[in-house]
C-alpha cells in the first residue's frame, strides 16, 4: 500500500522536526507531504531544506494562511495525481502519535471479506482512546461538538472532529472534493458526514491524543463559529429534505390510489 501523511503546517517550527523523526522511526514505509501556509516563522523553509536530504519528504507552499479545509484539499489532489492508495491526516503539533499510525493504516487494509473501510479514524473518545494534558474546558468542547454533530446530522462517529485519519484513495476519489467549503476543523465533520451519507462504513480506532507542548494552538473562535453556523445550517437542510421526501412520496401514494 503507498501510503503518503500529509502533515498541514502553519507555525510549527518548533514541533515539525519532532513529528517528522517520530514519523521516520515508526512508519519508515510512508511518504510524507507537509503543506505549509507561508508560516512566517519558517517552517515552510526549514521543511524544504529537510527534503532535500529525504527523498521521502516532500512539501507543498501555498500562498497565505487559508485554513485546514484548503490545506488538505491541496494535499488530497496532490496524493491522488500521484497514485497513493492511502492518504493519512496528522497534525504537526505532537498531538498525534505516530506509534498510533501502523494500527490505524491495519485498519484501512481489507477485511476478512475482501471489503477494506471507507475510513479510519484516530479516536479519542471510544473505548482504548484517551487524552493527555488536555484542560477539562478543550475536552468539554471536544465532546460537544461530536456530540452535536451527531445530534445535527444523525453521525454515529465517536469523535467526529479527529483529524488523525486514513482516507483510502477510491474514498477521495468517489467524494465531491470540489464542494467542500469547510475550512477550520469544522472539515472534519463535513469529510465524516461526505463519507456516512454516501454510505461509506467508518471504522474508529483508539488513540492516544497528547496536549501540544510548542507552538500556539490555531483554534479560533471564529473556527468553533464555523463549525456551529454550518452543522446548524446542515442539520436543518437536511431535516427539511427528509420532511419533503416523506410528504412527497405520501402524495404520491394517495394520487395512485
Ligand atoms: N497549512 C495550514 N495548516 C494549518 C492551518 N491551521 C492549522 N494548521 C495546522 O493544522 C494542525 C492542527 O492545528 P492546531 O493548531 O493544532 O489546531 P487543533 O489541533 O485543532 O487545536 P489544538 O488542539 O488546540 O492544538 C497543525 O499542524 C497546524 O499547524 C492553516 O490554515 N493552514
Ligand atoms: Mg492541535
Amino acid at each position: 500500500m503507498r501510503t503518503l501523511v500529509i502533515v498541514p503546517t502553519y507555525d510549527e517550527r518548533e514541533s515539525l522536526p519532532t513529528t517528522l523523526a517520530a514519523l521516520r522511526e515508526r512508519v519508515p514505509d510512508v511518504d510524507v507531504l507537509v503543506v505549509d501556509d507561508a508560516s512566517p516563522d519558517g517552517t515552510g523553509e526549514w521543511a524544504e531544506e529537510a527534503a532535500a536530504s529525504d527523498p521521502r519528504l516532500h512539501v507543498l507552499h501555498r500562498a497565505g494562511k487559508e485554513g485546514l479545509g484548503r490545506a488538505y484539499l491541496d494535499g488530497f489532489r496532490w496524493a491522488l495525481e500521484r497514485d497513493y492508495d492511502a492518504v493519512v491526516e496528522m497534525d504537526a503539533d505532537g498531538s498525534h502519535r505516530a506509534e498510533d499510525l501502523p494500527r490505524l493504516l491495519v485498519a484501512a487494509r481489507p477485511g476478512p471479506d475482501g471489503v477494506s473501510p471507507d475510513l479510519v479514524i484516530g479516536s479519542r473518545w471510544v473505548p482504548g482512546g484517551a487524552v493527555v494534558n488536555w484542560p477539562w474546558t478543550r475536552q468539554l468542547i471536544s465532546r460537544l461538538g461530536t456530540a452535536y454533530a451527531r445530534l445535527a446530522l444523525r453521525l454515529t462517529v465517536r469523535d467526529a472532529t479527529a483529524g488523525f485519519r486514513v482516507y483510502p484513495a477510491a474514498t477521495l476519489r468517489r467524494l465531491p472534493l470540489a464542494e467542500v467549503e469547510s475550512q477550520g476543523y469544522c472539515f472534519q465533520i463535513d469529510m465524516t458526514w461526505r463519507v456516512e451519507r454516501s454510505g461509506g462504513r467508518v471504522v474508529e480506532v483508539p488513540i492516544t491524543f497528547v496536549e501540544r507542548t510548542q507552538g500556539r494552538s490555531k483554534m479560533s473562535r471564529a473556527i468553533a463559529w464555523e463549525a456551529i453556523t454550518r452543522l446548524t445550517r446542515w442539520g436543518v437542510e437536511d431535516r427539511w429534505r427528509r420532511v419533503r421526501r416523506r410528504f412527497v412520496g405520501r402524495q404520491a401514494l394517495r394520487r395512485r390510489a
